[in-house]
């Protein structure tokens, strides 16, 4: 269904080929001519260690036939997304971007933001005010302040993942769209890196394999 080469691109082909190679830091470069439109059928890229670039350029996603991205982002078992950063960015002065857990969006993401940031584990409006900076701490709050504008409120009170641990293994629908008719150019930096194991795992598998052991103890026993 998400077969990565159902929208050919040779350059999306090369990035695979990259993203295979794990265990050595690699810059992966996704930048297919356009990154999906249909929010049900997203472009998915397999993220790999260190840098992972994602670019692209949007328009008029609120008008028919307008251009927003939709992207899947695969984090294989092990590994963590531990930063998202906007690396470059230009055109109007912010435009939307959001994730939620899985392989597509929940919602249809339109200029109707409610629909979709009720869903969303993280949403945010970013522009070149944001570059070089950690998204995680605006994407976990709302965060949809407008340089220049009156000051709004953040729109998430309750954390829905933790900015500091990251993003673990799984898939993490994105949506990076722009609803003016001046084309946005972005590239965002997914930064991967070991999953942090997790304790309280750990220790029910400890937990777990001291009480099989005193079962076998009781029933040798008996
Ligand atoms: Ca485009
Ligand atoms: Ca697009």
């Amino acid at each position: 269904m998400f077969d990565p080469f159902s929208r050919p691109s040779a350059s999306v082909a090369a990035a695979c080929g990259l993203a295979l190679a794990f265990g050595t830091q690699s810059l992966a470069q996704f930048s297919p001519p356009d990154i999906s439109n249909n929010v049900d059928e997203p472009d998915r890229f397999v993220l790999s260690e260190g840098s992972n670039t994602v670019s692209g350029s949007v328009s008029n996603a609120a008008q028919p036939g307008g251009d927003p991205d939709f992207f899947t982002l695969v984090v294989p078992d092990g590994w963590r997304i531990d930063r998202i950063e906007l690396t470059n960015y230009t055109g109007a002065a912010v435009s939307f971007f959001g994730f939620a857990e899985g392989d597509s969006l929940p919602a249809v993401p339109t200029q109707d933001g409610a629909t979709f940031t009720a869903e969303a584990d993280g949403f945010a409006l970013i522009g070149a005010d944001q570059i070089g900076g950690q998204l995680f701490f605006p994407l976990v709050i709302g965060d949809v302040n407008i340089p220049g504008e009156p000051p709004t409120p953040p729109l998430i009170s309750t954390p829905r993942f933790d900015p500091i641990a990251g993003l673990g293994p799984g898939s993490y629908a994105f949506v990076f769209e722009e609803t003016s008719a001046i084309a946005v150019n972005y590239e965002l930096d997914f930064q991967v890196s070991q999953a942090i194991p997790e304790p309280s795992s750990a220790l029910l598998t400890v937990g777990t394999t001291a009480l099989l052991s005193l079962r076998r103890r009781r029933r040798a026993n008996a």
